[in-house]
Formats: structure tokens, C-alpha cells, sequence
């Protein structure tokens, strides 16, 4: 969730709800001040769009007819909190008239009709028109967290959801039109597996930065710094010890159980220590 790309046009996640809609409007004044034909995809959840940042944001940018597609993935829950319960309107689309910019509901199921809706609206951000409001209908598969059992809601709603999966929805699609055959839809499967165990296997093995060379895993701590340790190597100080040698661990706040990740037991662990 909380990653940033920002050589290549990633600004970031915030664990701010609806933090990141206002950063993408004030990047999307900025490629209109700077004139440059760059259009800013801002994404958010339905619950982010109960919080007053979502109606500021979009007064602004409809007011400056700024190159913004705000696209909203309405999952129907807001962590637990289904939106008949939050909102009095269940189309979040239809608050773009108040802001007086385009506002549509898109099956956000379907590759295709999303990609169409986000090209359309580029486009038209692009002919200097201004913003669009894009509504996903969507489902999220798992809880909001690892510890959300999802009683919630119903285990028939959720299979009749993932029964409209769009990655192999929309791979039967590409093998029905003879876009690529089965082997092929197999073979990007396989790719992508790959590419996401090369990249983790290289996040686990990697050694920690030292605090004197980041800011971004250390939060200031009276007498130290706080470090979120994710280890195979033991828990609490004995992680300190090999990943902060010569650092003195002040003291350790809490550890969850440790956790089967393919061969590797990983262990989660916050401390702080001594620098
Ligand atoms: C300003 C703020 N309020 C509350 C929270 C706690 N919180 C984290 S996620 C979340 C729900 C957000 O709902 P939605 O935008 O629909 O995202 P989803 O749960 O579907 O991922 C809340 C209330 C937060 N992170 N920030
Ligand atoms: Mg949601």
C-alpha cells in the first residue's frame, strides 16, 4: 500500500485516507502552471470520498479546470463499513455535477471499460476541459487487514464477486477473440509470479539501512530511533543485534507471531534503539 515511485510519476500512498487526493490536485495545478500535456491519476476508496479533503480537492480542481482523473474504487466497505451506512447516495459519480466536471460509474470488473473511461478522460483533460470523477464498482477478495475476519459480510457475496475475477475474466476474453492463446495467458502468469518472487526475495535478503543513511524506516524516539525489523533471524534484541550491530536496543514494543512465507519464517518486530 505505502509505496512511491517518484522518478517515475509515483507520488505515494498516505496511510491518511483520502491524504493523497489534495497532493494530486496540487500536482495537477502544478502541470498546469508548468503547461505540460501530463494528466494526474488520483486513486481513493469510497470511504475516502466521505472526508472533506475528496470535496475540497474537487471544488478546486472543477473550479481551475485542472488535468486530474479522480478514480474512485468503490468496494462497498469502508474497512468494515458498508456504504448503505455511510453515504446517503451510493454513487459517489454523481457528486461530480456539484463540481461541475464529468462524473461516471464504470464496472470496475472490466478491463476494458475502466481503460476506455481513464482514456476518454485523459483525453479530455488533455484538450484543457478539465477534471473527470471516475467511479469503479469493485469488490476487495480479503479483509482490510490480516486481522479482519470479514464477518461483515457474506461469504456468498464474496464468491458471487470473485466469480467475475477480471484477471481471468479478461484472459478468457483475450483467448476467445485470439488475442494470445492458453499457453500464452499461462506464460505472463508465470512471468509475473516470477517477477513478484525476485522482488521479494531481494526485499528479504537485503540489509537493513543504517539510520545514519535513511529517514523513511526510522521515526524519531526519545533517546533513539524506532525500527520495524522484518527478520528470519530471530526476534526482539536478537534482531537488533543482526541487523543494527553495534546499536544498542533500548527496548522492544511488541512482536507478532511469526509467519509462513514460503520457505522463510518471518517475524515482525517494532524496537527502538540507541544511535
Ligand atoms: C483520516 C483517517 N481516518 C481514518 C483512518 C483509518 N482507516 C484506514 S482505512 C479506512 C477505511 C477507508 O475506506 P476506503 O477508502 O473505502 O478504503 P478500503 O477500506 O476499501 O480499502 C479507515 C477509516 C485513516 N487511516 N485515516
Ligand atoms: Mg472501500
Amino acid at each position: 500500500m505505502h509505496i512511491a515511485d517518484v522518478e517515475r510519476g509515483n507520488l505515494g500512498a498516505t496511510g491518511i485516507v483520502g491524504g493523497n487526493i489534495p497532493v494530486a490536485t496540487g500536482a495537477a495545478l502544478a502541470q498546469k502552471m508548468q503547461g505540460t500535456d501530463r494528466v494526474v491519476l488520483c486513486f481513493f476508496g469510497e470511504g475516502a470520498a466521505n472526508g472533506g479533503n475528496f470535496h475540497e480537492s474537487l471544488n478546486l480542481a472543477g473550479l481551475w479546470r485542472l488535468p486530474v482523473v479522480y478514480i474512485v474504487e468503490n468496494n462497498l466497505y469502508a474497512m468494515s463499513v458498508p456504504i448503505e451506512s455511510a453515504a446517503a447516495k451510493l454513487d459517489i459519480a454523481d457528486r461530480a455535477c456539484a463540481y461541475a466536471m464529468g462524473g461516471e460509474v464504470v464496472d470496475g470488473m472490466n478491463v476494458l471499460a475502466v481503460r476506455e473511461a481513464v482514456q476518454r478522460a485523459v483525453d479530455k483533460a488533455r484538450r484543457g476541459e478539465g477534471p473527470t470523477l471516475i467511479e469503479c464498482k469493485t469488490y476487495r477478495w480479503y479483509g482490510h487487514s490480516r486481522s479482519d475476519p470479514r464477518k461483515y459480510r457474506a461469504k456468498e457475496e464474496e464468491a458471487a464477486w470473485k466469480s467475475r475475477d477480471p484477471i481471468p475474466v479478461f484472459a478468457d476474453w483475450l483467448v476467445d477473440k485470439g488475442v494470445c492463446t492458453q499457453d500464452e495467458v499461462e506464460q505472463i502468469q508465470a512471468n509475473a509470479e516470477r517477477a513478484i518472487d525476485i522482488a521479494s526475495d531481494f526485499a528479504l535478503s537485503s540489509a537493513f539501512p543504517s539510520p545514519a543513511s535513511s529517514s523513511a524506516l526510522f521515526m524519531p524516539h526519545p533517546g533513539g530511533q524506532r525500527m520495524i525489523v522484518r527478520t528470519n533471524a530471530g526476534c526482539g534484541r536478537g534482531a537488533a543485534r543482526v541487523h543494527q550491530e553495534p546499536a544498542e536496543c533500548l527496548s522492544v514494543r511488541r512482536f507478532r507471531k511469526p509467519r509462513q512465507r514460503r520457505c522463510d519464517v518471518i517475524r515482525t518486530c517494532s524496537l527502538w534503539v540507541k544511535t
